[in-house]
């Protein structure tokens, strides 16, 4: 190739995700306007969270995505890749659909980091909500949509225990919509919470007491509706449920 790659605009592409979460519309994807690498994407999310934390959101943790086959045959991308939580992102009962674009929703194993380096683990959820077109992107156009986080929450913290083969249910309306086992995040989502430890770790940003981590979906998102009413459970984790409006 002869072609002198267009330079990538960092701030202005964070900017237009950003501008896309505010105004509840989905863009092109941003390697079609000038492609650029996994390594520059996570500079367009980490840009896209500073421009949340000048607003006045705090960031409590980490999320790892494509931590099984189900997500990556569903997204069609072959890599595991990392996002950022804040505290705004936190569900406490219910959700205002209306606020996203075209919701979805996932089961995840959650890890919360405890003073001395232990953790507690819980069944939660991911509320995914891409600011792409279709939801459709490739592996650098969604790290630099921070992984399509959108949402959060988890049920009661237990101590840590084996959770290699936690079976997952989902639920909507009382209806199973989807079923799996822990064992499809990487074998056991632990492994999931060591590389976010590596991950935070080599980015200079690493894990504290408190953070949280979300290990990966093991089962591919479904559409999250409206007016609904979601329970994840985990065999031996208990539940979590959410409200949809
Ligand atoms: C990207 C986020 C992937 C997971 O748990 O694998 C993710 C997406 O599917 O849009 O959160
Ligand atoms: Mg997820």
């Amino acid at each position: 190739m002869t072609d002198v790659a267009k330079p990538v605009d960092i701030a202005k592409f964070a900017e237009i995700l950003d501008e896309a979460v505010r105004d509840r519309r989905a863009i092109g994807r941003l390697t079609d306007v000038a492609p650029f690498d996994v390594e520059t994407a996570y500079e367009i999310q980490r840009a896209v969270i500073a421009r949340r934390e000048k607003r006045g959101e705090r960031r409590i943790g980490v999320k790892m995505g494509f931590t099984s086959r189900a997500k990556m045959v569903q997204m069609g991308v072959d890599d595991l890749i990392w996002g950022l939580l804040t505290d705004a992102m936190l569900v406490e009962t219910d959700v205002d659909t209306g606020t996203l674009i075209h919701p979805r929703i996932e089961p995840e194993i959650v890890f919360r980091i405890e003073p001395g380096g232990g953790h507690k683990v819980a069944v939660g959820y991911e509320i995914l909500d891409s600011r792409y077109e279709g939801f459709k992107f490739t592996l650098p156009d969604v790290v630099a949509d921070n992984a399509s986080a959108a949402g959060f929450g988890f049920g009661p913290w237990h101590d840590p225990r084996d959770v290699a083969n936690v079976g997952l249910i989902v639920e909507i309306d009382g209806r199973v919509a989807q079923t799996g086992s822990s064992a499809a995040i990487l074998g056991d989502p632990v492994r999931s919470l060591r590389a976010a430890e590596r991950l935070a770790r080599t980015a200079g940003t690493p894990l504290r007491p408190g953070d949280i981590v979300l290990a990966g979906a093991a089962t591919a998102a479904i559409p999250l509706p409206k007016g609904a009413h979601v329970r994840v459970t985990g065999a031996g984790l208990g539940a979590v449920e959410v409200t949809t409006r």
